[in-house]
């Protein structure tokens, strides 16, 4: 398996990867090399059939505490809009039609909330902070922040967070519908684990299309969005492992999958 400078990589039992990042000197502070190796270890992923749902973790201080400003901050626009930062993220962790998990324990802010939220969902340690604190530094969301955000909370409690830079805790991410479900600190990595674990056991086409659908609610409109999910549907039904979870179901017994 590859190895990366800011990441550890680790494939679990039952068709899970877990993704470490592990820059602790600088809080997991975003930086190029973090871009690139989450790029690549996606890629890896979705090319790898053995695994079928991935966990992106960070240390117990920090998910992660941002795009790294050091790394910044004598960059020229031009320099922004050339290096296109996170175009590899947008096709590679965006787009992958694979489940993933965002594990928040500690400091998820700036660009690191916004990658929490790239996730199919997150779950958060009880020592979870979120926020948008950019504009602190007079900029903003650039990593997708402030539209996510809003769809995930709302309004009112995300133009707060960017106006204000304050930070949430895990309970009021969870009242918000950030977060979707919060644990004990010491017990986040293996929970998002064994949830990543029961994701892995489904049916692989079907974890897929209902990961589509879901996100279609927030891509399409609601006629749109229905009429699609409809199709998909159908389409799962001429899967061998629709056959294969029905019949398992009525001989009251688990399903075999074949991911066809
Ligand atoms: N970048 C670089 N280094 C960082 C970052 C960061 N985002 N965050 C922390 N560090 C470093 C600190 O500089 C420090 O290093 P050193 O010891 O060498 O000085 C080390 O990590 C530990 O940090 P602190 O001493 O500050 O730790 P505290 O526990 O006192 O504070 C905080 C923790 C509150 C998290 C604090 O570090 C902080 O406020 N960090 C910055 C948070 C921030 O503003 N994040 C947003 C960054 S901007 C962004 O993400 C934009 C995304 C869109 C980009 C799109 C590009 C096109």
């Amino acid at each position: 398996m590859a190895t990366y400078e800011t990441l550890l990589v680790e494939q679990r039992e039952g068709g899970v990867s877990l993704i470490t990042i592990n820059r602790p000197q600088a809080l997991n502070a975003l930086n190029g090399q973090v871009l690139a190796d989450l790029t690549a270890a996606f890629s890896a992923y979705a090319a790898d059939d053995t695994q079928r749902c991935a966990v992106v973790t960070g240390s117990e201080k920090a998910f992660a505490a941002g795009a790294d400003i050091k790394e910044m901050v004598d960059k020229a626009a031009a320099d922004f809009f050339i290096e296109d930062f996170f175009s590899g993220w947008q096709a590679n962790l965006v787009a992958t039609r694979k489940p993933w998990i965002a594990a928040v324990a500690g400091f998820a802010l700036g660009g690191g909330c916004e990658l929490a939220m790239m996730a199919d969902f997150i779950l958060a340690a009880d020592t979870a902070k979120f926020g948008q604190p950019e504009i602190k530094l007079g900029v903003a969301p650039g990593m997708g922040g402030s539209q996510r955000l809003t769809r995930a909370v709302g309004k009112a409690v995300a133009m707060e967070m960017c106006l204000t830079g304050r930070m949430i805790g895990a309970e009021e991410a969870k009242q918000s519908g950030l977060v979707a479900r919060v644990v004990p600190a010491a017990e986040l990595v293996e929970e998002a684990v064994r949830t990543a674990q029961t994701i892995a056991a489904m049916p692989p086409l079907a974890a897929m299309i209902n990961k589509e659908m879901v996100n279609l609610a927030f891509e399409s409109g609601l006629a749109q969005a229905i009429q699609i999910e409809r199709r998909l549907f159908q389409i799962l039904t001429a899967t061998d492992d629709r056959t294969e979870g029905m019949t398992a179901f009525i001989e009251k017994r688990p399903g075999v999958w074949k991911g066809r």
